[in-house]
């Protein structure tokens, strides 16, 4: 029961010093046991002081002068964690959230987020994970950040002898429809094993950042059998990494456009239907590694075209095992790699056409296991390896297995340590040994070996 102010001690005051009279005292006209002189309406017994603001009826229910969703007592924020067995209570007679914990939404029997249209942000990590009924994230149109990760279906892994991953996805959702106002998430955001999501037409318009300022984590896009074309993100410009693995759908990376830099490493991964890596047009710099691997067969990435801004890897260019790769063109523009080339095992690859441009590598450059290359033409420009240069089997018997050419490396002005051209079944040791006696500095040793 609220407490009833019958005769406040004001009211007797001013009623004294305006000489009022016994007839005159004060009133309450609405019986709601609060006075003229403080219920804010005295003709509604349900407005008065006491009373709980309501949303949307125009009334400010509780006469502290905000109306509606004017009033802060609807926008307290849930303190703590929120669950499904919460979701009834969160937006009832509120009109906007925010979650100071985490939600966890896992294995629920939940349709729709509906029970969220309140939720603005989330302090925590926001997790969606294995809802079988899930088909919509209608209900999150208010959302506009999360502090922590926000995964929408993820793969939980563990090691052992091997990497095992087991996926958490929501396998009836096929659409991100609902999120079009979601502006930054801090940490990592996760799109995983979601196997009925197709994107048409989504496009997170105001998503300006993933990764927290520090850019400390990045947007992963992984195992989604039905996903085509990515959701675009026009305003991310950078994030901490990029991770596209196991789309088998997939055929572009267009509405990654956005993004001039990724500050640490960016992983395409098994993504058998990608014919280009468009989408990844204004990327100038990428801080970490930057890979692309293929599945060994079936891939259907001809040329590394798309990645014609980039001009500087901070750590590894790592292409691996795409088994259609012809080329590297795309790489046009490269000028630096800081630790490692890796080209190894991308049987198609007839040359190194693409890589006109690299003049430095840091550490190690590898030609390894590509079995249809004939030639290292392509990389004339190259007078500096920070450390080895390997021509060599890595993970089979045989090395380059067609490699008879490799005279493009007699610009070569420094191999700091060693040179190692081993195991190359058609290339002659003579061959192998005039690109040593080309190069002009090696601080190491020459191994020369296994070659025709
Ligand atoms: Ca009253
Ligand atoms: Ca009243
Ligand atoms: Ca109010
Ligand atoms: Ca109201």
């Amino acid at each position: 029961m609220p407490i009833r102010f019958h005769i406040p001690a004001l009211t007797l005051a001013l009623c004294t010093l305006a000489g009022c009279h016994g007839d005159v005292g004060p009133t309450d006209g609405d019986g709601d046991g609060f006075i003229s002189q403080i219920d804010c309406d005295d003709t509604d017994a349900n407005v008065h002081p006491f009373a709980t603001e309501v949303p949307g009826d125009g009334l400010d229910n509780d006469c502290d002068l905000a109306t509606d969703c004017d009033d802060p007592d609807l926008t307290a924020p849930w303190t703590g964690d929120l669950g499904e067995a919460d979701l009834p209570d969160f937006c009832s007679g509120y009109c906007a959230r925010s979650v100071t914990g985490s939600i966890l939404l896992d294995d629920t029997s939940l349709t729709d987020l509906d029970a969220l249209t309140c939720l603005t942000s989330v302090g925590g990590d926001f997790q969606i994970l294995r809802n079988s009924a899930l088909t919509s994230l209608s209900g999150l149109g208010s959302l506009e950040s999360v502090d922590g990760s926000f995964s929408i279906g993820e793969y939980q892994c563990d090691y052992t002898d091997v990497w095992v991953c087991e996926g958490f996805g929501n396998p009836a959702l096929t659409s991100l429809a609902g999120l079009e106002n979601l502006a930054t998430v801090g940490g990592a955001f996760w799109l995983a094993d979601n196997d009925a999501l197709t994107t048409a037409g989504m496009s997170f318009d105001h998503l300006v950042s993933v990764g927290g300022a520090e850019l400390s984590e990045g947007l992963a896009i992984d195992g989604h059998a039905a996903l085509t074309t990515l959701p675009a993100f026009p305003q991310l410009t950078s994030v901490g990494w990029l991770e596209v693995w196991g789309n088998p759908s997939l055929t572009s990376l267009d509405g990654l456009d956005g993004l001039t830099s990724i500050a640490d490493t960016v992983s395409i991964y098994d993504n058998t239907s990608l014919a280009s890596l468009h989408g990844l047009d204004n990327v100038t710099t990428v801080g970490g590694v930057l890979g692309v691997y293929g599945d060994k067969s079936g891939d259907s990435l001809t040329s590394l075209a798309g990645l014609d801004s980039l001009t500087t890897v901070g750590a590894y260019l790592e292409v691996w095992d795409n088994s259609a790769l012809t080329s590297l063109d795309g790489l046009d523009a490269l000028t630096a790699v800081g630790q490692y080339v890796n080209l190894i095992n991308n049987d198609a690859l007839t040359s190194l056409s693409g890589l006109g441009g690299l003049t430095t590598v840091g550490l190690d450059f590898n030609v390894m296991d590509n079995d249809g290359l004939t030639t290292l033409d392509g990389v004339e420009a190259l007078t500096d390896i920070g450390r080895n240069l390997q021509i060599m089997g890595y993970q089979e018997a045989t090395a380059n297995d067609q490699l008879t050419d490799v005279t493009a490396l007699y610009g070569l002005l420094a191999v700091h340590q060693d040179v190692t051209i081993t195991g190359n079944p058609m290339l002659t040791n003579a061959a192998a040994q005039g690109l040593v006696e080309e190069i002009e500095f090696i601080g190491g040793t020459v191994t020369i070996s296994g070659n025709e």
